[in-house]
């Protein structure tokens, strides 16, 4: 049996895949911080002696929303640079048979046409509200590319729109739109006073649930060969739709307020999954509303544990 290690498994993607992987028939090993600080090389590196895996799906990262990546730059470059390199160099060095590393959809050029490729990675600036965290990933692209091209590797990116679920960070200031707002909403519900939407609701977004983005990674792994393959939904939302739908959830839709002197970073990140779906045929996406209930009713029983 293959032995598979997932960083950063303590995380919302991370968490998501220790929910499904008694589906697939690997030795699935969890690393967290705990297991290793992924920044310290010597750390790493005695991660990978000890676990020797076939495989490596790098989730570890340091994460946030708009406002996080506008506010923390230095430590979303350094932080990732610093993780990336470390887990590559090793997944060399131990010579697994295979690593997918994760990028994002925002890390494209702002401007472009639509809807976007994987052929457009390094087509321009990416948005400036998150080009620290962009470069960071987009390094990690080029270095994956080094690496098969040299040594002959067989690394490859999976590049994920907006995710959300259960196990996501909950904060007010660094979370992304989905978790932050739920945690928004449930403070203002329990306040009585309005519930705030940042910016002017009308970007537009694809979300794509924690759970179905681990299953696809997982039904593509033995596929992938030394490629980035896009992994978005079809469908796009407002945040203006979002934030009804979470502000169904608490019955409080008449409640809501766009507060427009806050920023809206990029408007759109349309991304195209043509290629994925000639790789997985009968994809299926869970429903959005039925999907941010999940998240609330994770958010409700784990209010005093979850990251917030
Ligand atoms: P997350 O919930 O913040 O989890 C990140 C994980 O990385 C945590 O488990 C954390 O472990 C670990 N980590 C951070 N710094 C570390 C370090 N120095 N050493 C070891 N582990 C470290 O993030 P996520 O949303 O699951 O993201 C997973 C991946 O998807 C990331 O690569 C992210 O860039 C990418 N992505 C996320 C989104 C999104 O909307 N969330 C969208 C596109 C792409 P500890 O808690 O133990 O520190
Ligand atoms: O998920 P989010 O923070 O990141 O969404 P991005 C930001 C959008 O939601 C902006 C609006 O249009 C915000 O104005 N918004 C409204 C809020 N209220 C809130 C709130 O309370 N919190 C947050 N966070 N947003 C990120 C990148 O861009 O995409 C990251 O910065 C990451 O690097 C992530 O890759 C997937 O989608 O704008």
């Amino acid at each position: 049996m293959k032995t598979i290690l997932i960083t950063g498994s303590s995380g919302l993607v991370g968490s998501a895949f220790q929910k499904i992987s008694p589906g697939y028939n690997y030795n699935f090993i969890f690393s967290t911080s705990s297991d290793a600080d992924l920044t310290n090389y010597a750390e790493t590196k005695r991660l990978f002696e000890i676990v020797k895996p076939h495989y490596v799906i790098h989730l570890a990262a340091c994460v946030g929303g708009l406002y996080k990546n506008m506010n923390f730059k230095v430590d979303m470059l350094e932080k990732n640079l610093q993780i990336n390199l470390n887990v590559l160099k090793c997944a060399y060095e131990v010579k697994v048979d295979k690593c997918v590393c994760i990028l994002s959809t925002c890390i494209f050029p702002d401007k472009t046409t639509y809807p976007i490729d994987e052929t457009m990675l390094h087509d321009g600036p990416p948005h400036s509200s998150n080009d620290a965290y962009a470069y960071a990933k987009r390094i990690m692209e080029v270095h994956c590319r080094a690496y098969n091209e040299q040594y002959n590797t067989n690394f490859s990116c999976i590049i994920p729109t907006n995710i959300y679920g259960p196990h996501d960070n909950y904060s007010l200031e660094d979370g992304h739109v989905i978790p932050s707002l739920i945690h928004k909403c449930y403070l203002a519900k329990e306040q009585q006073i309005q519930f705030e939407v940042r910016g002017s609701g009308a970007p537009l977004r694809q979300f794509i649930f924690s759970e179905d983005l681990a299953k696809i990674i997982m039904d593509c792994l033995e596929l992938l060969n030394r490629e980035n393959l896009i992994v978005s939904t079809t469908e796009e939302y407002s945040i203006k739709d979002v934030a009804f739908h979470i502000a169904r959830e608490f019955e409080y839709e008449e409640h809501i307020v766009f507060k427009k002197q806050y920023a809206d970073g990029q408007f759109k990140k349309t991304a195209s999954n043509e290629k994925l779906k000639n790789k997985i045929q009968d994809l299926k996406f869970i429903d959005i509303q039925e999907g941010i209930h999940r998240s609330v009713d994770f958010f409700k029983d784990n209010f005093s544990l979850c990251r917030k």
